[in-house]
């Protein structure tokens, strides 16, 4: 039994996605960061930097913090979508996810949607990047079926949820062909549909 501290957020999807596409077993804790349940002692204990989504494994009493680690971990313990051979593409794809995707969209979001008007030089300098980051993922998605490798992996996981929030980023997905494709590909499985509503049962994948 694994138990997933987590609130529902692009990089908490990405653990209940993995979670269902795996079919572990687990129960979800909600970390309510907007009553700043994230600094409690106890759960600071878990996370450091005070940041969900975090795991406890109670096969081996493991607490795992950042979602990458997590990811690989799940990777590993289940032999799914993490594949020894592929570790090389893989590690790369995750790891732009966790510097560069997740980080800058996440600017985006801020500046963009929630506190529209605060900095002009914010809300140029994210969209910019963000549509860069589409843009990007876009060619990588010309060449290959799926972001690391010709088959699904950890790094789209990781991926996806970002990309799921773009009817807030106003980039235009659907002028993205190889990047829809790819989303909406994903976006049909049906561990991705279960892991998106984790914690909200009605909530609907956006549609391009
Ligand atoms: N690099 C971390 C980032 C996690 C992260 O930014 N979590 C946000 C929610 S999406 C959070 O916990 N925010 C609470 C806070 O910053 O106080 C990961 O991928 O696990």
């Amino acid at each position: 039994m694994i138990e997933l501290f987590t609130a529902d957020t692009p990089n908490g999807k990405k653990i209940s996605i993995m979670l269902e596409e795996i079919g572990f077993d687990y129960k979800v804790t909600k970390v309510d960061i907007s009553k700043d349940e994230q600094f409690k002692p106890e759960f600071v204990k878990l996370s450091p930097f005070s940041k969900i989504p975090v795991i406890t494994d109670y096969d081996n009493n493991e607490s795992i913090f950042e979602s990458g680690a997590i990811l690989m971990y799940l990777g590993e313990k289940s032999g799914k979508f993490y594949e020894q051979q592929d570790r090389l593409k893989i590690n790369q794809w995750l790891m732009a996810q966790m510097g560069i995707i997740g980080p800058m969209i996440g600017q985006h979001h801020q500046f963009h949607h929630y506190n529209p008007g605060k900095s002009e030089f914010g809300e140029e300098r994210y969209f910019k990047i963000t549509k860069r980051i589409y843009q990007e993922l876009d060619n990588r998605l010309k060449d290959s079926k799926f972001l690391a490798v010709e088959k699904y992996t950890i790094a789209d996981i990781a991926t996806w949820p970002w990309i799921a929030r773009h009817p807030i980023h106003d980039i235009g997905l659907k002028n993205f062909k190889n990047l829809s494709r790819w989303y909406s590909e994903i976006a049909d499985r049906e561990a991705v549909i279960k892991g998106y509503s984790f914690m909200d049962k009605g909530l609907k994948i956006p549609k391009i």
